[in-house]
């Protein structure tokens, strides 16, 4: 086996976004694309030499491909040991427990998350840190830059590491160990929740489908969900990973997970149901004929946390996305634990979990999550949902309602306008930041403006700050519009917009959500001008 040194010229487009380095396929494909990037995180960490690196992936098509060429670069570049999923799998939740488990060095995930899979669909990669959790953007802008000048790489000449086989071998003068993919992570949850509750809730009869949408999800909730649980099986539906994902797009949430919704809002609909995306760090929580908001699920597992053996002694705080709604903030006020609002990407959430200032996260793009891991962690809230439900007696819909005659009902959702011409979408932006000046104070959709800014955002542990992160439009009722731009998609421009309003009042709990924002839904159109802009009727999807 020789080391190779290969030179290559730099890409221009290798700028980590919300969660790593995502392109098409074929993209990635083009010589030395992968290698440069690989070898642009590794120049950035300084080097790997004498390190442990986790490697796995979402099962994506390329992802056996990546696999074997970055274990190639490892091996060749002195990396002391190399801990890889079995079949190259690990969902970004349990890759995150291996580094953390092991005390790895970082870990390379390789996953489009929730873009769809297949030769002509999206790939991506990204790098995390030693404590779990995706790489601060300190490190991220430092990938890039190296990217910008990169001019070789060195691979090992060999072939290629058989990732069925579990145990210990060797690249080189690396060792790999290829490991279970689900082992472990199911450990940790058997510790988080209560098992036997659960089981005994199966037992009696409860009824449950979780769709892992052929992705990566599949094997984890097979395994916990119906041979540890004791769900039936067939409780797990589109179990089996695909390299496309069935050709799915595997985002949990009303649009995509159609059948999953379909059966949940029918007759014949069990008493729970649930999905995950792609690399599993996604959950959706549905109950009969009942849609759990992701802000409302982070809300509600926060108010209920001693209701399980891993949060019995209760959480020390909870942090959102910006975007998220405020229903969190409510329960942390009640509780009187920390509130931290943070930038959209699980990334920002690291340095608050590591310094013990909080225990729960979450985002409106169904992520819930907490210290447990340093990821978003989709299977781990649907247990977090059943430990609820065993302990409370209750259903989905009762906990839900119960919560917001507590705290108060945020009607919240989020139009997504998808393949928009980014100079058009920059523009909107543009536009809309000129509009905030002197608004602070008018009346616009009968509400007075209490705040109109660009949202920025002074890490309270290091103190990096993080500008550019949203306009938000914010009134003195606390309503909210806020507009940004996506930094996960492939293709053109997304523009999100996000829209929310505080209900105190339980006889007004009931309405639909898109009729109780009306107003609000309307005015964000107007004040992005969106019809002219980007010339858009409606949204491509809701949530
Ligand atoms: C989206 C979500 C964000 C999430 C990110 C990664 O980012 O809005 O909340 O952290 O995806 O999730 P953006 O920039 O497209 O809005 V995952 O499950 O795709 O890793
Ligand atoms: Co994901």
């Amino acid at each position: 086996m020789t080391i190779q040194t290969i030179h290559s010229t730099p890409f221009d487009d290798q700028r980590p976004g919300t969660s790593g380095l995502r392109k098409k396929v074929r993209v990635f494909e083009q010589p030395h694309y992968l290698a440069n990037f690989v070898q642009a995180v590794f120049d950035a960490i300084d080097g790997i030499a004498g390190k442990t690196l986790v490697l796995g992936g979402d099962g994506r098509f390329f992802n056996d491909t990546a696999i074997q060429i970055i274990a190639r670069m490892a091996a060749a570049q002195g990396c002391a040991r190399l801990i890889i999923g079995q079949g190259g799998i690990l969902s970004t939740p349990a890759a995150s427990h291996v580094i953390r488990k092991r005390g790895a060095d970082g870990g390379l995930i390789l996953s489009a998350s929730h873009n769809p899979a297949g030769p002509e669909e999206d790939f991506g990669i990204k790098y995390n840190i030693a404590n779990g959790g995706p790489a601060p953007e300190k490190i991220t802008e430092a990938i890039y830059a190296r990217s910008r000048t990169i001019n070789s790489y060195r691979i090992l000449d060999s072939v290629d590491l058989d990732l069925m086989q579990i145990g210990n071998t060797a690249l080189g003068g690396c060792a790999v160990e290829i490991i279970d993919p689900v082992a472990d992570y199911a450990d940790l949850m058997r510790h988080l929740f209560d098992f036997a509750a659960i089981r005994a809730l199966f037992d009696g009869g409860f009824t449950m489908r979780f769709d892992a949408m052929n992705a990566v999800t599949g094997p984890y909730a097979k395994a916990i969900i119906e041979d540890q649980l004791g769900a039936l099986p067939g409780t797990v539906m589109n179990a089996v990973p695909l390299p496309d994902f069935g050709g799915g797009h595997p985002d949990p949430n009303l649009v995509h997970a159609e059948e999953l919704v379909g059966l949940m809002f029918s007759s014949s609909s069990p008493s729970f149901g649930a999905a995950s995306d792609g690399d599993g760090d996604r959950n959706m929580i549905l109950g009969h004929n009942f849609f759990v908001t992701p802000s409302d699920s982070l809300a509600v597992l926060a108010a209920n946390a001693h209701h399980t053996p891993g949060y019995r002694q209760g959480i020390r705080g909870v942090a959102r996305s910006m975007p998220t709604s405020q229903a969190a903030d409510r329960v942390a006020d009640t509780l009187g634990v920390e509130c931290h609002e943070t930038p959209t990407g699980w990334k920002f959430f690291g340095n608050l979990l590591d310094a013990g200032k909080v225990t729960l996260c979450g985002e409106e793009s169904f992520g819930t999550g907490s210290d447990h891991v340093r990821e978003k962690d989709g299977l781990w809230a649907v247990l977090f949902w059943l430990n609820l439900i065993a302990s409370r007696r209750e259903s989905v819909e009762q906990i839900v309602r119960g919560h917001w005659r507590r705290f108060g009902r945020n009607y919240y959702t989020r139009h997504d306008y998808e393949g928009v011409d980014a100079s058009l979408a920059k523009a909107v932006m543009t536009q809309l930041k000129d509009r905030q000046n002197g608004l602070v104070g008018q009346t616009l959709a009968g509400g007075t403006v209490a705040y109109a800014d660009d949202f920025s955002y002074t890490d309270p542990v290091d103190g990096s700050v993080s500008t550019g992160q949203g306009l938000r439009f914010g009134f003195e009722d606390g309503s909210r519009i806020v507009y940004r731009l996506s930094g996960t998609g492939t293709v053109g421009a997304t523009l999100r917009v996000y829209i929310e309003r505080y209900e105190p009042d339980p006889e007004r709990h009931d309405l639909d959500t898109q009729s109780a924002l009306a107003d609000l839904i309307e005015l964000a159109d107007e004040l992005g001008d969106l019809r002219n802009a980007i010339a858009r009727d409606q949204p491509d999807v809701i949530t």
